[in-house]
């Protein structure tokens, strides 16, 4: 099937998707959110995939909401639109497809990253920027609060404080500084950025994929469970690696002292 505004092409193990309407910085419309929950949940059933990145042309990875969607328009009536229609059907959706994903998403965040663009990339499970990125939490610029995740998110990863600044005063938050902060995993030179964010999902598609799969479970878990409750899904979740080919390959390779080769089961 091919999908006008996203990108997909499937190397070496990785799905690469690339946001692609880099003359509006890689905003969102309804069909391009439709065409990505599409392309996410066609990789998260390709076993030939085992690790997505994503990332955006041009000089954004993504400005958020397309502002000039019909989506968005108030109506003749001067009654505004119904914009829990649009978070719901795209961006809850996309933040759900993401964290259900059993494989691991990377996101490579060049130039700007603003309202749901950025809180896109912050649900991926490692996000590596260029130096000269901006997060920004743009919905306050236009009487919004943040979506897509935002405010679940943002405390989780900063701080309150950081996170209030961040929502109600819609400041730039630069690579470096959100790399500082615990916002993302790493900042790189913006010229390295495609390359290194490759070199990482080769890296993770070569590995145990169903690993990876359970500690998204268990971490994503833990931010509403009892100490008890988690220690309990980690038995669960360990039980079932330690029956695993991959568990018994990685103690094979450690043993006979070479490298692991992980078939992902
Ligand atoms: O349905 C719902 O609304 C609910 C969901 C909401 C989720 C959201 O994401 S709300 C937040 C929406 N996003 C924004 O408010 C960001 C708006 N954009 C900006 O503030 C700035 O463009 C940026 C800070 C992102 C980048 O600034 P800059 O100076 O680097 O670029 P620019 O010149 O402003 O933009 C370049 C072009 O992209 C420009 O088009 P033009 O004039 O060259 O034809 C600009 O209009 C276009 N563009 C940028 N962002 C959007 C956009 N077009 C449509 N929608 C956008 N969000």
């Amino acid at each position: 099937m091919a999908y006008k505004s996203v990108l997909l092409e499937v190397t070496d193990g990785v799905a690469t998707v690339t946001l692609n309407r880099p003359d509006k910085l890689n905003a969102f419309t309804t069909p391009m959110a439709g065409d990505l929950i599409a392309i996410l949940r066609t990789v998260g059933e390709n076993p030939d995939v085992r690790c997505v990145l994503l990332t955006g042309a041009g000089r954004a990875f993504s400005a958020g909401q397309d502002l000039s969607d019909p989506a968005m328009a108030f109506g003749e009536d001067g009654q505004g639109p119904d914009i829990g229609l649009v978070v719901d059907g795209c961006y809850n959706a996309l933040v759900r497809t993401i964290r259900g994903l059993d494989k691991p998403v990377v996101a490579a965040v060049g130039g700007v990253a603003a309202g749901a663009g950025a809180n896109l990339a912050l649900a991926c499970d490692i996000v590596v920027a260029g130096r000269s990125a901006r997060f920004i939490q743009a919905f306050v610029k236009i009487g919004l609060v943040p979506d897509a995740g935002g405010t679940y998110l943002l405390p989780r990863l900063v701080g309150r404080a950081r996170a209030f600044g961040m929502a109600l005063l819609g400041d730039a938050v630069n690579g470096e500084q959100a790399e500082a902060w615990g916002l993302i995993w790493k900042c790189v030179d913006d010229e390295a950025l495609i390359d290194e964010a490759r070199a990482l999902a080769r890296s993770l598609a070569a590995g145990p994929t169903g690993a990876y799969a359970a500690a998204k479970r268990a971490l994503d878990a833990s931010a509403a469970n009892t100490l008890d409750r988690q220690l309990d899904l980690e038995r669960d979740l360990q039980q079932a690696r330690g029956k695993s080919a991959d568990y018994r390959e990685g103690v094979a390779a450690f043993t006979e002292k070479r490298p692991p080769r992980f078939s992902g089961r």
